[in-house]
């Protein structure tokens, strides 16, 4: 351990500050003993870009448990100090593969208390509780770790505290610090720094799209001037021939709150066939969270029940050839009747890589539930650099794969169209209703089901219907 640097003061600070936690009786048992340093960990380095100039900076990491307790990875941060290619820089993490899964690990950037020539910002990196525990002297194996500038320019490392050009191989680096549990554990900071200050830096992104869908009818001004298409051009999904109908979006209150509503009507013809669509013009859209409350039904409003409905809330963009990979598409369709093939009511929520329409080809994952979702549902999605998420009234329903993120900004739609007509084939007029109460888009941040709902709440309390801070 030849480059390892463990400053004493900070151990002797630790053992004082779990004294004092535990009062008289822990001090006595304390004083003096290793008790408070046994969470201990060395940090490995490694990179593979080493140029003084490079796209993106690399820095690769390995933290070790040398410690003689079980570590929960969730306790460890480690920085990586260097110096921004301006003061205004923005920067942004990504991960690229790792052991411990990229979607467990956290980039934050944040400011030193005291910059040096070398290191004016770090990236703080984070685990979340999915990390898991490591095991005395076990490792997290590879951490292959990025970050580039957000403009994508070349940024220069040569000049970066933690940055080490001949690190092509992992050994044991001291200029990235580790802390366990608020406590420095690792490494030597640049200019007397804390490791353990809390990143001072926002997050990245937070622009918002929000919509309460507050407007008299689908011929409002305001819903094309708030960026909103209700469709009526002809085409797909759903029966040739079909009709989008404009007339059959309508908009009513309930309690002080404004509710949008999708009416899909059939009388078993294609012609007799009014789906529903209404979308955001602009395709902008694309990492961060996307979250709307909508309402599903498992019966018709009057007639016949029976016909194959999917009722939705996605994003897409275009497919601009067969199998173009910089296609990309992520969706909540609930079939109240089933259809596809299924027999009965199921929920899909499926991340699209491609496809080609003919002959049908798909490159997707997808997530399910052979159950009613009849009834109001929080529906919230969220996509990073390593995975997307699909929450449910605030439960995880889906997680897939880094493989399904997009290349390219999508719309925003919601829809409720037919299958077929095969489902029900009477003559007798019909119709089904979804309903939608908001939708909010959160440009680049992972927000939880809860903090989701704390926004639509601050908007409200701010007397906010709409508001669109999505650059285009
Ligand atoms: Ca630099
Ligand atoms: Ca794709
Ligand atoms: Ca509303």
């Amino acid at each position: 351990m030849t480059s390892r640097t463990t400053p004493s003061r900070l151990r002797i600070a630790l053992a004082a500050t779990v004294a004092t936690a535990l009062g008289t009786a822990g001090l006595t048992a304390l004083s003096g003993s290793a008790s408070a340093a046994a969470a201990d960990v060395t940090v490995q380095y490694r990179t593979s870009a080493t140029g003084a100039t490079a796209d993106q900076a690399e820095p690769w990491l390995k933290v070790r448990n040398t410690g003689s307790g079980g570590l929960p990875l969730s306790s460890v941060k480690v920085r990586y100090y260097f110096k921004s290619d301006a003061a205004g820089t923005a920067y942004r993490f990504a991960c690229s593969w790792a052991v411990k899964g990229c979607a467990n690990i956290t980039g934050t950037f944040g400011t030193p208390a005291n910059p040096t020539p070398t290191a004016d910002r770090y990236l703080e990196i984070g685990f979340t509780a999915g990390a898991g525990t490591l095991a005395p002297g076990a490792d997290t194996g590879d951490m292959q770790l990025r970050f580039h500038r957000a403009d994508w320019q070349t940024l220069r490392q040569s000049d970066d505290y933690s940055f080490g050009a001949a690190q092509t191989s992992y050994a044991d680096w001291a200029k990235v610090t580790a802390s366990v549990a608020g406590s420095t554990v690792w490494g030597t900071s640049p200019g007397g720094d804390d490791p353990t200050d809390p990143p001072t830096d926002p997050p990245e992104g937070g622009q918002s799209l929000f919509d309460d869908f507050d407007y008299s009818t689908s011929s409002d001004p305001r819903i094309s001037a708030n960026g909103w298409n209700v469709r009526s051009n002809a085409g797909g999904p759903g029966v040739p021939g079909a009709t989008w109908s404009p007339e059959n979006v309508t908009f009513a209150s309930s309690g002080g709150n404004s509710l949008m509503n999708l009416r899909t009507s059939t009388a078993g013809t294609a012609e007799s066939t009014r789906q529903t669509e209404v979308l955001t013009k602009a395709m902008k859209f694309r990492n961060g969270t996307y979250a709307a409350r909508v309402r599903f039904s498992d019966a018709p409003v009057s007639g016949p029940d029976g016909d194959r409905l999917v009722q939705t809330f996605f994003t897409i963009n275009d497919l601009k050839a067969p199998m173009a990979d910089d296609y990309a598409e992520y969706d909540f369709e609930y079939l109240p009747n089933g259809g596809w093939g299924e027999p009965a009511n199921i929920l899909y929520t499926t991340s699209w890589e491609t496809y080609d329409p003919d002959p049908w080809q798909a490159v997707n994952q997808h997530s399910e539930s052979r159950q009613s979702f009849a009834g109001w549902h929080d529906l919230v999605l969220t996509i990073d650099d390593s995975s997307i998420k699909y929450y449910v009234d605030g439960q995880l329903f889906g997680t897939h794969d880094a493989a399904y993120l997009p290349e390219r900004p999508m719309s925003i739609n919601f829809n409720q169209w037919l299958i077929d007509l095969a489902g029900q084939t009477s003559t007798t007029p019909r119709s089904y209703d979804e309903q939608v109460d908001y939708v909010l888009h959160v440009k680049d941040q992972v927000l939880s089901p809860a903090q989701v709902g704390a926004k639509v709440d601050a908007y409200r309390a701010a007397g906010t219907t709409f508001e669109d801070e999505v650059p285009g």
